[in-house]
This record gives structure tokens, C-alpha cells and sequence, in this order.
């Protein structure tokens, strides 16, 4: 069979359902069962993003997140790790919507064709997905558009979504010296545990960690990782809770980073208890959120994506200017719309660090902060890393030290740069980089807490006719059309003190979000149901 006969019978195996797709910000994510032929059709996009790209390995990840058990989603990786460049997301979509299995061979050869692909050159897909069920049939039928293409491909079976990351880097660096570690799972809790043992330097984690894994894939993996850690050097007492993979209905049932974040209270299983550090991962393991019953107070505090980044912004600069390096190397936090206002003042008002607002969606807070040599981004859910330039990693690693503190924080800066993932948000990371903070620090959440105050804020999702007429400029945070809404909520904002509020089409569900805050919660309410009312 010719290459366009195997593409077509492969099609014709796994056809997709008509409607309309669109790769959006978690690339397609939908019922699991509108995704086999969803699934066939990217992995040749993967195929041809391959070819392009010199053969380099690229990566395709079968999750949907935090979504429900019934739903899935597939998304590509670029060779670095990152998301799959903007421009190719329109591919993607032309390809998935392609009417019949001819058609769809057409506009494969069409791709090739524009993009100068040489279709004979070797091509490389790695791939993983989350613990879902209907992972498993969508595997296959993208195996089989491998297959179809004369793609060489690797399985990895079933992975955290960072892990795939991690995995792509790292085979796209193999045998370089910009390698990134080794290429296997195994490679990828080695170095994060030989990072934790360096960056905590002796230090201790005095009380035990509860860390709620969605029933997600999360659970078995960091079991895993903790049996990488030396308890000798290290004893970090974690408690891994809802981690029932085997019964895929209760993934992220009433627990995870969103439920925490959405709802702002502990998950009820297990039970809450004050005093108890907590933190919640989501079903694929790139959101984290801590949060804890202060017994004190009596109150839940959560410390979320804000917190994090505010918390690391603020580790970082203080060890780059313990390391003499302040003037050299540029640092800056991104941030969304949705970024507590009392964290953004804190960041530029107290850390004296530039803070730039991007659009939703991480692939746009990831871009930006590459423009940094540190730069820090985290949405408030709970995504988010730090990147650090290759001339922030040289000086880390070349500056000669004049002190032994100057020296300490040198190592502890490469050290970092080992720690955190310099892929993409991963809760497993984020949560030793938190911890490392902690300890060094010497804080508990309390004190974490303590940094500033949060202002009160809603967020309400809003069922509307068409999203699609809501259009948005000013990084989200200004409507544009349709004409004369934003100037009402404007005026219902200057009616409140302290107040802040915007509306978007949301990219991943079909409905508005609204987002408020103010001086006090009710008025936080109120704005967010007036502005709600507007956009209805
Ligand atoms: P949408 O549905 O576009 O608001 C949501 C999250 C994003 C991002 C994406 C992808 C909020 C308010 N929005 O996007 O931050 O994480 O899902 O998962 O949390």
C-alpha cells in the first residue's frame, strides 16, 4: 500500500465524528468518546511536525486534566518541552476537520507540500497519557497513524503530563551538552530527587506533608519519585491521599488542585485537619495548590498559583543578589488577569520586580517569560514554573565566588535550575521547590501566608448564547465587542472600592467567565453578579 492508501485505511479504522474542532489552549479536549478519530488525525500532524523539524522527537500527551473521568484530550509537545507553536495549532485544527479520509490524506500532502516537508525523512513521536480508561483506544489509533506514516514511535504508557515534557527535552537533547537528563522515568525522579538533597543543603521539613492526588496519575507517580529521595539526607514525611486510580470514576471527584481552587475549602476526604499542611495536585499533575485549617485562627487558608509565584520570585532575587548578580541578570514574574491584585503589588511594590499580564493559558505566560533570565509565571490555579536563560544558568555555574555565602547561593541557584522544570508547570517540582523555600526560610504556611493579604475575589462561570461575540484586547482584561459592554462595567466597577472586574470567553468550556474583586467579599459578589448580569 502507498502511503496515502495506509493514511486512508487508517482513517477509515478510527473515523471522527463531524462537528466542528479547534486545537484551543489544552490542544482538543472533549468527550472521550468524539476523540479516537481526533487522536489518528493529530498523530500525523505530529508526524509532519517532526519531519519539519529535523526529525527531532516530538510529543503527544492523551489527558484532560482536571476534566471528568468521561472526558480525555490530546495535545502535542515541541522538542524543547514546550507547547506546540501557535502557528501549527491552525494545522492541527484543518487537519481534524478534514470532511472524509480522503480529504484528510489531500490536506496532509497539502501540509507537506506548503511547509516544504520532505515526507521521506525519518520522524520520531513519543507519547504518554493520564489514567483514563479511554486512554488506551486513543494510544492505539494514534500508534496506528505512526504506523501510517513510517513514523518511529515510543510508548511510554502512563505518565504525568510534565513527565511527557521532561521526556521529549530530554530525548532531543540525549548525547548534547545541553542534555537535559535521562531519557526515561526513572532519569526524570533521579533528577529531580539529587536536586532536592542539593538545594535543601541539611535542611529540615519539620512537619508532615498531606499531598491529594485527584485519583489521578499523580499518586502512583510520586510514589515512585519518593523512593528516589535518601531519608537519610532528606527525611521529607509526605502522605499521599486520594490516589484510587483503579476505580476511574472518582478522578477528580470532590478533590484536586481545582476543586480546592474553585471552591476555596479543603477537599472532604480525607477529612480536614487544622494544623495538617496540605497540598493538591490536579488529575494530570501540572496544577499544585497548598492550603491548610489554621488552628489558631480557625480559618482555611489557600495559598494558590499567586502565592507560589510570589514565594519563588522572592527566594530567587534575594539568592541572585546574594550571588552578586542583580545587575547582570534580568528577573520578572508573568502573570494573568486572573492574579490576585494584592500579589501583583506585592511583586512590583515590595519585591521592586516587574510583573507583565499576559492572555490566558500558559503557552502565552511560558513565551513571555522566556524574555527574562529568570522569569517566574504561574496562573493562580496553580500552573506555573520558573525558566531561567542560558546566560542566568552560565552565571550560576561560572561566577567565581567571593564569600562562602555568595558561594552558597551560586550552588543553590544551579542547583535550582536542576530542581524546577524548565519544561513546564509540574506540581511534583513545584511542590520540592516550595518545600525547599519553606525550609529555608524556616516558615510554616502561616507565615507563607503572612506576606501580604489577598483581596477578596469571585469568579462565576456564565452560560451565555454565543461566546464567540465577546472578543477581548489589553491581555484579557477589557472587552472590545461587543460594542458599549465594557463601558458598563466600568461604571459598575467605579461603584466599588478597591474594585477590579473583566469578562472573557472562556477557551476550554462553552460559557463567560467573570472575575471580581474588591475591598470586602460581598462586594466582591456583587460586582461579579452584576458583571455576570451584563455579559448574560
Ligand atoms: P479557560 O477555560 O479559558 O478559562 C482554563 C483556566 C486557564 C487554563 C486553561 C487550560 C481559569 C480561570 N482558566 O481556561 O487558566 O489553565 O483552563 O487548562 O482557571
Amino acid at each position: 500500500m502507498s502511503h496515502n492508501e495506509q493514511i486512508i485505511a487508517g482513517s477509515a479504522k478510527h473515523p471522527i465524528v463531524p462537528q466542528h474542532y479547534r486545537y484551543g489552549t489544552a490542544g482538543f479536549r472533549m468527550k472521550a468518546d468524539l476523540l479516537e478519530g481526533v487522536t489518528y488525525r493529530v498523530g500525523l500532524l505530529a508526524a509532519l511536525r517532526s519531519r519539519k523539524l529535523n526529525s527531532q522527537a516530538i510529543g503527544v500527551m492523551i489527558t484532560a486534566s482536571h476534566n471528568p473521568a468521561i472526558d480525555n484530550g490530546v495535545k502535542i509537545v515541541d522538542p524543547m518541552g514546550d507547547m506546540l507553536e501557535q502557528e501549527w495549532e491552525r494545522y492541527a485544527t484543518a487537519l481534524v476537520n478534514a470532511p472524509s479520509d480522503k480529504d484528510l490524506a489531500k490536506i496532509y500532502n497539502a501540509l507537506a507540500t506548503d511547509l516544504k516537508i520532505d515526507l521521506e525523512a525519518p520522524a520520531k513521536v513519543i507519547y504518554g497519557r493520564d489514567t483514563r480508561p479511554s486512554g488506551h483506544t486513543l494510544v492505539t489509533a494514534l500508534a496506528d497513524a505512526l504506523d501510517a506514516t513510517n513514523t518511529e514511535h515510543v510508548d511510554y504508557k502512563i505518565l504525568t503530563t510534565p513527565q511527557l515534557h521532561y521526556l521529549v527535552r530530554a530525548t532531543n537533547s540525549e548525547g548534547t551538552p545541553a542534555s537535559y537528563g535521562e531519557v526515561s522515568e526513572v532519569g526524570y525522579y533521579k533528577k529531580l530527587a539529587e536536586a532536592f538533597v542539593r538545594t535543601m543543603k541539611g535542611k529540615r521539613i519539620p512537619q508532615v506533608l498531606q499531598v491529594d492526588c485527584a485519583n489521578g496519575v499523580g499518586g502512583p507517580k510520586l510514589k515512585e519519585f519518593l523512593k528516589h529521595i535518601p531519608q537519610d539526607k532528606v527525611p521529607f514525611a509526605v502522605q499521599v491521599v486520594n490516589d484510587d486510580v483503579l476505580r476511574p470514576e472518582v478522578l477528580n471527584l470532590d478533590s484536586g488542585a481545582d476543586y480546592v481552587k474553585t471552591k476555596q475549602r479543603a477537599p472532604p476526604i480525607p477529612k480536614p485537619q487544622p494544623g495538617l499542611r496540605c497540598c493538591s495536585l490536579d488529575g494530570d499533575a501540572d496544577r499544585l495548590i497548598y492550603y491548610w485549617h489554621d488552628p489558631e485562627t480557625n480559618v482555611f487558608v489557600m495559598l494558590d498559583g499567586d502565592r507560589i509565584s510570589s514565594l519563588a520570585a522572592s527566594f530567587i532575587g534575594d539568592l541572585v543578589e546574594s550571588a552578586g548578580l542583580r545587575d547582570e541578570l534580568r528577573i520578572g514574574v508573568v502573570q494573568t488577569a486572573y492574579a490576585n491584585g494584592a500579589s501583583t503589588h506585592y511583586i512590583t511594590q515590595h519585591l521592586k520586580l516587574p510583573v507583565i499580564c499576559t492572555p490566558t493559558g500558559v503557552k502565552h505566560l511560558h513565551h513571555v517569560a522566556q524574555g527574562f533570565d529568570v522569569g517566574v509565571y504561574f496562573e493562580a490555579n496553580g500552573h506555573g514554573t520558573v525558566l531561567f536563560s542560558l546566560d542566568a544558568i552560565n552565571a550560576f555555574k561560572k561566577t567565581t565566588p567571593q564569600s562562602p555565602a555568595q558561594k552558597e547561593a551560586l550552588d543553590t541557584l544551579a542547583a535550582l535550575t536542576d530542581l524546577i522544570n524548565q519544561t513546564v508547570g509540574d506540581a511534583i517540582s513545584d511542590m520540592l521547590l516550595v518545600e525547599v523555600i519553606l525550609a529555608h526560610k524556616n516558615w510554616n504556611l502561616r507565615d507563607w501566608a503572612l506576606t501580604y493579604q489577598d483581596l477578596p475575589n469571585r469568579l462565576v462561570r456564565v452560560e451565555v448564547a454565543n461566546k464567540d461575540v465577546f472578543r477581548t484586547t489589553d491581555a484579557e482584561r477589557r472587552l472590545s465587542h461587543p460594542e458599549g459592554c465594557q463601558a458598563e462595567i466600568d461604571q459598575e466597577v467605579k461603584k466599588f472600592k478597591d474594585a477590579r472586574s473583566f469578562a472573557r470567553a472562556s477557551g476550554t468550556e462553552n460559557a463567560m467567565r467573570v472575575y471580581a474583586e474588591a475591598a470586602t467579599r460581598s462586594e466582591a459578589n456583587e460586582l461579579a453578579e452584576r458583571v455576570a448580569g451584563i455579559v448574560s
